[in-house]
């Protein structure tokens, strides 16, 4: 790694990212089905067909898992809890999972490390998909109920509370683009779950207040969005892809208004009244998560529908999803966020990583490549509060090579690797690297 702690503020926090669905094994605990599994189940949605059934068994090897961030020298884990883990039906509470999490909690702060939980990353309970999911305004507000059960049992012992996850893979990517659960392309779906997505952040951040819960934020992921030539077709394409991706989110938390080029691709596909729900959306957050991966070039797609944008291939080096490896994004938006949206809010970067085909060879994985690519993201995000960005922390994704939504299990993701016969986890060469570089 090109850096070292003592690079960073006293209170600097390094940490791992998890979710809940990913990981932990949803066939234990008495967890309801998903929205996710039917998903996983269906006809060409997933590789393989896989699901989170088993997924790292973290359910019962949680304190091994918590062991190697302490052993790591993470100062802070960032995990989530699971809506159908706690409300197998959406409404009812199931102990045994209120029960998992204390236990988790525990294990979290036995060990000195931070906790950042995350309250939505994505396995909304079926019986709630089944009525229309984020679809549906009532989703939202079901949302606020989950909140106010999983926070009355751990929300005192938190360091941090997020809302939502990426509302726009929860809306656009899962509504329009048909890629993750429910698997939609469907443009009235896709306005209406853009709306109730924030309207769930609005709800969620009612009842954490009200519980007394101080620290609480969002997670947004932003894509660098680039025109792939200097023709004014591009330069607008990546303009309104910019808009959808990035700006939706953070301008309904921090204005209370949403871009008003994307409103006119939706039109009367908004959920009627939907003004009088962005005051509960922008009310005030104590922190941002910025979840940060990758840039596309973009340009017109002619003849296509709205919103009638392309990626086109880029000439730089990729990882294993493919994406392209642009370390000055991270920079970009950290900036951005300060200077045009947050101003000294703290920022934390809550996801940051690279899927790798990593081999392992006599129980050693060696992964030069994520190294450089962590090293070079976590200088990125040094050069952003050397810029007067009020950065407080890099989470890397994942603690664990884990579920990867559609590519099942097979994008590694990890600092750690698992084998998914035997579920061993074996640390990788990052993991060390990282490790040596965080030492106090
Ligand atoms: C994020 N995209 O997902 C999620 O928060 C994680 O659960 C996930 O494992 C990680 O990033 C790696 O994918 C994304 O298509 C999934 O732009 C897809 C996209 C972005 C983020």
């Amino acid at each position: 790694m090109d850096f070292k702690r003592t690079d960073f503020p006293d209170d600097f926090v390094f940490g791992a990212a998890t979710a809940a669905y990913q990981i932990e094994g949803h066939k234990f605990g008495g967890a309801g089905p998903t929205h996710w599994d039917t998903f996983a189940a269906g006809p060409g949605n997933v590789v393989r067909a896989e699901d989170g059934a088993l997924a790292c068994d973290h359910y019962h090897r949680f304190a091994e898992d918590l062991d190697l961030l302490k052993d790591g020298n993470f100062d802070a884990y960032r995990f989530s809890t699971s809506w159908a883990r706690v409300m197998p039906d959406g409404k009812t509470i199931n102990p045994e999972g209120l029960d998992f999490y204390d236990r988790l909690v525990d294990g979290i702060l036995e060990r000195g490390l931070k906790p950042f939980q995350t309250l939505y990353h994505w396995e909304l309970p079926s019986a709630l998909a089944d009525k229309g999911g984020w679809a549906n305004r009532d989703t939202a507000l079901c949302f606020g109920d989950f909140t106010d059960a999983i926070t009355a049992r751990i929300g005192d012992r938190m360091a941090a509370v997020a809302t939502i996850n990426e509302p726009w893979c929860v809306a656009f990517l899962s509504h329009f683009l048909g890629h993750h659960a429910p698997g939609l392309r469907d443009l009235r779906a896709t306005a209406r779950a853009m709306h109730h997505i924030m309207l769930a952040h609005g709800e969620a951040m009612t009842r954490l207040r009200s519980a007394g819960i101080d620290n609480c934020g969002i997670v947004l992921n932003f894509e660098h969005s680039a025109p792939a030539d200097s023709t004014a077709a591009s330069r607008d394409a990546a303009n309104l892809q910019d808009a959808i991706y990035n700006r939706w989110f953070i301008e309904a938390v921090n204005k209370g208004t949403y871009p008003a080029e994307v409103l006119a691709g939706f039109g009367d596909h908004m959920p009627g009244g939907w003004q009088d729900d962005m005051a509960q959306i922008s009310q005030p957050i104590d922190w941002l998560g910025v979840n940060y991966y990758t840039r596309h070039k973009m340009t017109q797609d002619a003849g296509a529908v709205w919103p009638a944008v392309r990626s086109v291939d880029t000439e730089l080096p990729t990882t294993q999803m493919g994406w392209e490896i642009y370390p000055e994004g991270l920079h970009h938006f950290l900036t951005r966020m300060a200077r045009d949206y947050v101003g000294d809010l703290p920022l934390y970067v809550t996801e940051n990583g690279m899927a790798w085909a990593d081999q392992i060879e006599n129980g050693v994985v060696d992964d030069p490549e994520r190294v450089q690519f962590v090293s070079d993201h976590i200088m990125a995000a040094k050069k952003a509060i050397d810029d007067g960005a009020n950065v407080k922390g890099f989470f890397y994704w994942s603690l664990l090579d884990n579920y990867e939504w559609a590519f099942g299990y097979e994008k590694r993701f990890g600092i750690v690797h698992v084998d998914f016969e035997t579920l061993k986890r074996t640390p990788k060469a990052s993991y060390h690297a990282l490790k040596t570089a965080i030492a106090r």
